[in-house]
């Protein structure tokens, strides 16, 4: 089956639309950055998005829908052929040194080493290995070389890290000659482009990679996922979304034991503990991989008034799931199988069953369940009938709910966030939430059009410029930090003279 090609274009303009005149010079800095350092210009760019997620956090990796949408931020790449090595440099050289790999599409990527260049390794690995599950031959491999540039702040939940894996991928694809979207979406391209990042060593789900590929100018997106589809969901007229940075910095590739991966293995641990005491044989409880995998079982024991099903899983695990934590030893008894059975061939859990012996099965499970419920309950306020302010309203209402579900619930805030929320909030924000995996990096609030000035003015002053003074942003990457966000398009091949 044809699918979407990657869009190739030769302008800036029918990529970044009005955006072109400020990203030209990036352009210009990156080519000459790869002359001086490559002694030739890039055969070729590619460019990929970061991403906002409105709403549905930490749902992806359990199968749920998210409802992101690209941002005008992106990583903008370079690429020529030379050398023996792969040889990646970056434009903004004394924050990111140059880096030097082999070649080899089969070499493992270091998560021990965390640093930059992982993720294009991730990609170039990503390319190759989807070229050969479809049978392409390996074409001869030579040496690049290769000049990066990013306007995603990392660490703050933009998905720089997807914006580099997406834009890599984009990149290499063409330069190799693997053109898969003649034979696959680009819902699949995402797809492995997803995998791909998970060589740095997060377990996590798709949803940045969708979007990034997928990302449309003036449109949000609902995407599903098993297979990526996304569908366009239109913000009301009237709200403007705004992103504040906290300048927490949300590391979570940094310790492969790190919070994200404990999320990961506590939500399969719920959905096969849940399954075990709805009555699954153990055998078949225990192979339950995601909490959405369960729901016809919920469905067929709990459902409400009139044969709905709508409350089942929430009503499943207020019922069957205690408050607090479960140790490894309970969670064994119940699934009748050392916890390690669970997860073979996985490095990632492995290490945080090393690092972690208490898991919140009921609170993570809750979030999950009502989060994946306010998904299409946003986007049903978005397609309704109702005026502008009701569907501001109702949208600001599900932002703040999944605020408090991921402070409460998921643990995934910290004091920053809830900080810039609480101010956010107090200064006419009408929701407001953290935006990726939380513990730090950005809030997105949704804000009247007519009170963005006075809303970018008072946080810029009261939250994000003193932060310069105290040496963690400067007055160049201000703008990065706070800002309106519109929907922006997705990743792009650019062939530039
Ligand atoms: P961020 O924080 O933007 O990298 C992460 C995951 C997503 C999703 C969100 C939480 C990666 C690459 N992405 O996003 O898949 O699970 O957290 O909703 O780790
Ligand atoms: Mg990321």
């Amino acid at each position: 089956m044809a699918g979407t090609p990657i869009s190739t274009h030769s302008d800036l303009e029918s990529v970044y639309g009005e955006g072109a005149a400020a990203v030209r010079d990036r352009y210009v800095a990156l080519s000459k950055a790869h002359h001086a350092r490559f002694g030739t210009k890039p055969e070729i760019f590619a460019r990929a998005p970061g991403r906002v997620n409105l709403i549905g956090e930490h749902i992806d990796y359990e199968g749920y829908g998210v409802l992101p949408m690209a941002i005008h931020l992106d990583t903008i790449v370079g690429v020529s052929r030379g050398g023996a090595d792969l040889t990646i440099t970056n434009v903004e050289a004394h924050k990111y040194g140059d880096l030097t790999f082999s070649a080899d599409p089969d070499q493992t990527v270091d998560v021990g080493k965390h640093n930059w260049g992982n993720y294009f390794l991730a990609a170039y690995k990503g390319v190759f290995e989807t070229a050969a599950a479809k049978g392409l031959p390996r074409p001869d491999i030579s040496g690049l070389n290769v000049t990066i540039q990013g306007t995603v702040p990392t660490g703050s939940g933009l998905s720089s890290s997807a914006a580099i894996v997406c834009a890599a991928s984009v990149a290499l694809m063409h330069v190799y000659g693997f053109d898969f979207t003649k034979e696959a979406s680009l819902g699949e391209v995402s797809e492995f482009t997803a995998r791909a990042e998970r060589y740095v060593g997060v377990t996590s789900g798709g949803m940045d990679q969708a979007i990034s590929m997928l990302g449309a100018r003036g449109i949000a997106k609902l995407v599903e996922f098993d297979p990526v589809r996304a569908h366009d969901v239109p913000l009301p007229a009237g709200a403007t979304f705004v992103i504040c940075n906290s300048l927490a910095v949300s590391n979570k590739a940094e310790s492969a034991t790190g919070r994200y991966n404990l999320r990961v293995v506590e939500c399969r641990l719920a959905a096969a503990v849940l399954a075990a005491l709805l009555g699954e044989r153990r055998e078949a409880a225990r192979a339950v991989r995601t909490l959405k995998q369960l729901e016809p079982v919920v469905a067929a024991r709990y459902s409400g008034p009139k044969g709905s099903t709508a409350g089942a899983p929430l009503a499943a695990v207020h019922e069957l799931l205690h408050p607090g934590t479960y140790s490894a030893a309970e969670v064994e008894e119940i699934l009748d199988a050392p916890l390690a059975s669970l997860f073979e061939g996985d490095a990632s859990a492995a290490l945080v069953l090393a690092a972690f012996r208490d898991f919140k099965l009921h609170d993570r499970a809750a979030h999950v369940y009502s989060e994946a419920a306010r998904v299409p309950a946003f986007r049903d306020v978005c397609l309704g009938h109702g005026s502008a302010d009701e569907k501001i309203a109702a949208l600001g209402k599900l932002m703040d709910d999944s605020q408090a579900s991921c402070r409460d619930l998921y643990e995934c805030s910290c004091k920053e966030l809830d900080q810039v929320v609480a101010l956010a909030k107090a200064n006419g924000a009408i929701g407001s939430r953290l935006t990726g995996a939380g513990w730090g990096g950005c809030t997105v609030s949704l804000v009247k059009d007519e009170d963005v000035d006075a809303f970018l003015r008072v946080l810029t002053e009261e939250y994000v410029r003193p932060l310069i003074a105290e040496g963690r942003l400067t007055e160049e990457t201000l703008s990065d930090n706070i800002f309106a966000s519109k929907p922006s398009s997705g990743a792009a091949l650019l062939k530039l003279d």
